[in-house]
């Protein structure tokens, strides 16, 4: 049996041989982050694909996000390590739901989270992310929304703007069921520290929250910031990033439970397997990508806050 150190040596060869670069979701397992060439959210890092000159995309992540790499980079092979590394929040609504509701608020744009399926996408006017969401929405002619399809996501837009906003009732249960009384004793244990909470949280623990951001976010901020300890209530995958770029800082997750299994399925012997075989691949097909793409390109065309 070869020793990790043996399969990342030989992990770099075959994605030299095979002009790959491996991307790692920010709630990767730290080995694998620690491979990577990129580690960042999925829309940066589907943007960095969709950049680099390799060939060969190793998207180590969940199927959403292969899937993006996939719609911004048709012309580049997307592979993902683990084929059942699904997403809860991706799957709590199909294209055939998204219609039905679009048909009972006619002409009430959809924005969609890019943490949704491409075929959702593609039924979408406007994708956002955790870190956009608001400017997306408050970018919008119309004064009524459909947000889909997280709903903890879709309430905290709602209070942030005065739009009218229909949200879809799904949400990531790693974010959703985190115990207010976890995050209330780190609270009282470190009452010194800073609150980042991520806005798939239920609004009652935003409420606790000084800061309420993106993983992108939350690392920009923590590196920037002149304060020392922080509570982080995001999944636990974070913490690697945040500690390796801020050693002389303290980062205390808000609950033991805030752990995706699906985005722990990927090891170092799945990367490895998926470099030799070439596989799996995701490919999106074009009559879902182009329209999945163009809701992309609108948020991209969202001016950024100076
Ligand atoms: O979109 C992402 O990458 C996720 C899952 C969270 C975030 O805030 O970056």
């Amino acid at each position: 049996m070869s020793s990790n150190r043996e399969i990342k040596q030989d992990i770099r060869r075959l994605a030299e041989e095979r002009d790959a670069i491996i991307l790692a979701h920010n709630y990767q397992p730290d080995e694998i982050q620690e491979l990577a060439d990129i580690t960042g959210d999925s829309l940066g890092l589907s943007i960095a694909a969709s950049e680099t000159s390799k060939k060969v995309i190793v998207f180590c992540g969940v199927y959403f996000m292969a899937e993006s790499a996939a719609i911004l980079s048709p012309e580049k092979t997307v592979l993902l390590p683990r084929i059942d590394a699904g997403c809860p929040l991706a799957d709590s609504i199909t294209p055939q739901e998204l219609r039905k509701v679009k048909a009972q608020h006619p002409g009430v744009p959809v924005v969609t989270y890019v943490n949704s399926s491409a075929d959702v996408k593609a039924e979408s006017d406007i994708c956002c992310t955790s870190a956009n969401a608001v400017r997306v929405v408050q970018s919008l002619e119309s004064g009524e929304v459909l947000l889909t399809p997280d709903r903890n996501l879709g309430k905290f837009i709602a209070s942030q703007t005065d739009k009218t906003c229909h949200i879809w009732d799904g949400c990531c249960c790693i974010h959703d069921e985190l115990p207010i009384e976890d995050l209330r004793r780190c609270i009282e244990a470190h009452p010194d520290a800073v609150v980042l909470a991520h806005p798939e949280c239920q609004p009652q623990i935003l409420a606790l929250a000084d800061h309420v951001l993106s993983t992108s976010g939350m690392l920009n901020h923590a590196g920037k910031s002149s304060e020392k300890k922080f509570i982080i209530a995001t999944e636990m995958g974070l913490l690697y990033q945040l500690r390796r770029e801020n050693p002389d800082k303290e980062f205390i997750l808000a609950s033991a439970k805030l752990l995706c299994r699906s985005m722990k399925l990927t090891t170092l012997k799945d990367v490895h397997r998926s470099l030799a075989t070439m596989t799996p691949i995701i490919t999106v097909p074009e009559e879902i990508r182009v329209p999945a793409k163009k809701a992309l390109d609108r948020m991209l065309a969202v001016p950024r806050d100076n």
